[in-house]
């Protein structure tokens, strides 16, 4: 089946985007002031036909409208409108708060998009915020079949929506924003990386968290799921992640240097669930060997045939808990018998299935296939049929150094205890940008890792989890001062019961010796010993 709009190549796009107007510069006070529209406070008039006067040109307004202060939201314009793109509409809301901080932001959304993620927390620091549904409705269930909504999806929806809502603030305000970040976790972490890659122009600072890495990540996933899901014994119960959670804790925890609950750097770890192995039948207290090859194969990630890392296996730790293996590969309800014989999940499946399994539905092959799913995955043989959309969907390009001459900045973090998405991946992909761009103080001159023992994905986990590195960003982009460390806390019940340093990789945080192990004035970031 052909997918409409599949013939437009990169190429293409780029010079059709490139063909819209720089509004900004070309911005005067006393041409916006005679097209009319702009209020008694030199802002322009919060009404469709005001912001749409100034809009660039592709820029369609379908609402504008002031929203009053609501708890820690400031007033502000809410504008709602779209931005025609080759073959398709890329939906977006921008927030312009009537007290503006001159600057403007931009919210990734999670998963496959579709909804617009909310701009509330850069309206709270006065920013003029924006957000896309990257190209489609949650509702539309047909999406993944016209190949402009998945370019859309892919990298271009954020990339339109970046321009037209930083020009539409230029001249709502009859200035443009001085600065211009991106914030973003997960899918969101995927859209920064995609801007930082393909868009090096966007923004001058961008936070990068947990990730998501695509084709690769979806392929690991569905391949953990065909054995997983392949017999009963196979299936990991909650109680058996919980053993695994125990198990990988005790012969980890002190190998850091600290017993304090957390691994601080699972590389270190040699554990082998080998050791869990039931001796005789199943019993609560080791794996199977349909478990011990689930375990394995989460632990592993895919290699290609030659022995390179096509997907990145999983850290050690933290395996535990509702936000940790249970959330994305397991599920609260073990799958059940279907009539074909067959094992699937049931209405609520954990996260991981439910994107991989739509991924290879309608979003892994080049070309759709109604009888494709997750099953049916053969590796590596099928992966000449995933190649174009691994392109479109994954960013793996590996030279920043567009975005660092430009004088762009980016932080990425990630959960070491990440069940969703490698914490491995993300390093194995730093440690080769860092070569690319010619080593350690290259990269470090535009560029930081953050590991954060102990959070699963964006949050939770029993790790310092809570952390601003938004303030970081700014200290850096507009005041030059260069991100060291950065104070985490973890709270249990709103009540904060650790904090600890998040320190800029290949540095980790050491206990000094002396003082609460969950104080982070006790800790220091130093070069790992090895
Ligand atoms: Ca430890």
């Amino acid at each position: 089946m052909m997918k409409s709009g599949r013939f437009l190549g990169a190429l293409a796009v780029s010079v059709l985007l490139g063909a819209v107007p720089a509004r900004v510069a070309s911005l005067s006070a006393a041409g916006d002031a005679a097209a009319g529209g702009i209020g008694a406070d030199g802002v322009t008039e919060c009404t469709v036909a005001a912001v749409q006067a100034r809009a660039p040109q592709g820029t369609t307004i379908t609402s504008a409208a002031v929203v009053e202060a609501a708890g820690k939201v400031p007033k502000y314009c809410k504008v709602d409108g779209h931005v025609a793109t080759p073959g398709n509409e890329v939906n977006f809301r921008l927030g312009l708060p009537v007290t503006w901080n001159g600057k403007f932001i931009f919210a990734g959304v999670g998963g496959t998009g579709g909804n617009i993620g909310s701009l509330d927390a850069g309206l709270t620091r006065g920013y003029a915020s924006a957000s896309t549904d990257t190209g489609h409705l949650a509702s539309d269930t047909t999406w993944g079949s016209n190949r402009a909504k998945e370019i859309d999806y892919g990298h271009r929806g954020t990339h339109v929506t970046a321009v037209a809502a930083k020009a539409l603030t230029a001249s709502y305000f009859n200035r443009p924003p001085a600065h211009a970040y991106f914030n973003g976790c997960s899918n969101g972490g995927r859209q920064a990386m995609m801007e930082v890659q393909r868009y090096p122009g966007d923004f001058d600072g961008i936070i990068a968290g947990d990730p998501a890495t695509g084709t690769p990540m979806q392929v690991g996933r569905a391949l953990v799921f065909q054995h997983m899901l392949a017999a009963q014994e196979n299936y990991l119960p909650i109680d058996k992640v919980e053993l695994l959670s125990q198990a990988t804790l005790a012969a980890c925890d002190a190998t850091d240097g600290l017993k304090d609950g957390l691994i601080t750097d699972p590389r270190l770890c040699t554990f082998k669930p080998q050791t869990l192995a039931c001796k005789g039948a199943d019993g609560p207290d080791c794996l199977t060997g349909g478990q011990l090859e689930t375990v394995n194969r989460i632990y592993s990630g895919v290699k290609l045939p030659g022995g390179e890392t096509y997907t990145s296996g999983f850290p050690v730790g933290h395996e535990g808990g509702a936000s940790g293996w249970q959330a994305w590969t397991i599920g609260k309800e073990p799958p059940a018998r279907q009539a074909d014989g067959s094992l699937a999940f049931g209405a609520s499946p954990p996260s991981g299935f439910r994107l991989s399994e739509q991924n290879m539905r309608f979003l892994a092959l080049d070309d759709d296939d109604p009888q494709f799913q997750w099953r049916a995955l053969r590796f590596p043989q099928d992966l000449p049929r995933l190649k174009t959309m691994s392109e479109i969907l994954s960013p793996r390009d590996t030279d920043l150094k567009p975005y660092k001459n430009g004088g762009g900045k980016i932080i990425i973090y990630h959960g070491w205890a990440d069940p969703a998405i490698s914490a491995l991946g993300t390093v194995d992909y730093y440690e080769k940008m860092t070569r690319q761009v010619g080593g350690a103080a290259q990269a470090e001159a535009f560029s930081r890792l953050y590991l954060v023992p102990g959070m699963h994905h964006c949050s939770g986990g029993p790790g310092p989890n809570q952390f601003d590195m938004l303030t970081v960003l700014e200290d850096w982009v507009e005041r030059g001062v260069a991100p060291s460390r950065v104070i985490a806390s973890h709270a249990t019940n709103g009540t904060v019961d650790r904090t600890r340093p998040l320190c800029p990789h290949p540095q980790v945080a050491r206990y000094t010796g002396t003082g609460s192990v969950d104080d982070a004035a006790n800790f220091k970031c130093e070069a790992p010993a090895r």
